[in-house]
């Protein structure tokens, strides 16, 4: 009982950051004012109102937030790539898909959770953080780091394929019971189920699973009583049977209502698919009125079945019904195991990492790596300032635990140089 869909997403990647100096009157070379990039915009996955499925996810597409603006003078940071929203039904379950299997990012259970799927990267510094006492000219600033970039997996997951509503005391669980194996406690007074009871209804070698959905309540879409919580569930079926009460005052005026009720909570609710099903017309009172109902709902424009759930009468034709219209609508099932819930934490990025390849001691350090030389820098600059800023981190003691003697090649990105020991100036 999943809808599934797996999309690519993509995060916009900062923006660079920029190399300038302040152009004063009378100051040939001003100090340098070349702002921060701007933030890329991340992938957020939201459950929203209004959706009810993951249909329109379900043609493969990357999805990709904008990326951030490069930096400017003046100090001018570049302006923040917008977020993405990907916006999916309440209940759905969001998974990396990484190679050594899949991790749970989040289960967006209510209306208006959100998860960060794929994080926007950082602007890049303009050459202002790299002034120093000793380079106050500084002509370099640093590219703006990638957008993560992953594959989702999105399922959301039903209680049921469907789903009985109705007045509370409309039979709904004498249905369940004449219709499958479940139990639910049957009594004559309302709100007897206050959780939904879920049954497994066998037609042939086909089966489905059909729901009690509690008693929907006046009132219930703004979230009175139980009521918001019984939508929600309703919420996830696939079909709808939509019993009434034939013994009551007016069943056609109860069906509106109810209807009403689910309009108002959500319009994709309103437009599930929905059978219904008019019940108790083995009580003679019911017999008596019949006619008279039938012609007011064929003139409502509703199809409806006749049923007994207390003698069995009409369920089985009404099963026929649910089992072919979950047909009609169900797309291919894929099949899948249950989820593994581990919530694994994104690892946090290491500023720096220091390995031995061969002869060469190889420094990992995205920051580094990104920075790059302005328009006018010289190559021993760009080394000057990287030695500096190697110095900042305090690369000089991991390159030393990791055994690097004064004279052993550094490799840093595409760069190679010979290491000089800390504290010993070149
Ligand atoms: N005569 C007759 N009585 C029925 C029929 N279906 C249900 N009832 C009676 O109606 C009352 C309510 O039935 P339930 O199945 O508990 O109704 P429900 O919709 O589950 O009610 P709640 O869970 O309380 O909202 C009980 O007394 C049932 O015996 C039917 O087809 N014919
Ligand atoms: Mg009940």
């Amino acid at each position: 009982m999943y809808d599934k869909a797996e999309i690519r997403v993509k995060a916009g990647d900062g923006g660079d950051g920029a190399v300038s100096f302040r152009h004063e009157k009378y100051v040939p070379f001003g100090g340098p004012d070349g702002g921060e990039g701007g933030k890329g915009g991340s992938v957020v996955v939201r459950a929203e109102a209004g959706i009810d499925s993951l249909r329109k996810y379900r043609q493969s597409r990357v999805y990709r937030a904008e990326s951030g603006h490069r930096g400017q003078g003046s100090r001018k940071h570049g302006r923040n790539g917008e977020d993405i929203i990907i916006e999916v039904p309440a209940g759905t379950i969001v998974k990396a898909v990484e190679e050594d299997g899949e991790s749970l990012l989040a289960d967006l259970e209510a209306i208006g959770a959100e998860v960060i799927a794929a994080r926007g990267g950082r602007g890049g510094w303009g050459n202002t953080h790299y002034a120093s006492p000793t380079n106050q000219a500084p002509k370099i600033a640093q590219k703006g780091e990638k957008g993560e970039e992953i594959l989702l997996q999105m399922e959301m997951r039903l209680i049921a394929d469907a789903g009985i509503i109705g007045y509370p005391n409309a039979g709904k669980s004498t249905l369940l019971t004449a219709a499958s194996a479940a139990r639910p406690k049957i009594a004559s007074y309302p709100f007897t189920t206050l959780e939904p009871v879920l049954g497994v209804v066998e037609i042939g070698q086909e089966t489905f699973v059909m729901a009690e959905i509690p008693g929907l309540i006046e009132g219930a879409s703004a979230g009175r009583g139980l009521g918001h919580e019984f939508l929600r569930h309703a919420m996830r079926t696939r079909v709808l049977i939509h019993l009434v009460d034939g013994s009551s005052a007016s069943p056609v005026a109860d069906m509106l209502h109810v209807n009403e009720e689910l309009a108002r909570f959500d319009a994709a609710l309103a437009s599930r698919p929905q059978i219904v099903a008019v019940n108790k017309i083995d009580l003679q009172e019911v017999r008596e009125k019949l006619a008279g109902l039938k012609q007011e709902l064929v003139v409502a424009g509703v199809k409806a079945h006749y049923i007994s759930a207390a003698n069995g009468q009409g369920v089985p034709g009404l099963m026929a019904e649910v089992l072919k219209m979950l047909k009609a609508v169900t797309p291919e099932q894929p099949k899948v195991e249950e989820p593994l819930k581990i919530f694994r934490p994104r690892p946090a990025g290491a500023r720096f990492t220091v390995s031995r390849v061969g002869d060469e001691f190889v420094i990992s350090a995205p920051d580094l790596e990104r920075l790059t030389g302005g328009p006018n820098v010289s190559p021993n600059e760009l080394r000057w300032q990287i030695d500096h800023q190697i110095r900042k981190l305090g690369l000089n003691k991991a390159l030393e635990k990791a055994g690097a003697r004064p004279g052993d090649k550094v490799r840093l990105g595409k760069m190679t140089w010979e290491w000089s020991a800390p504290g010993g100036k070149k």
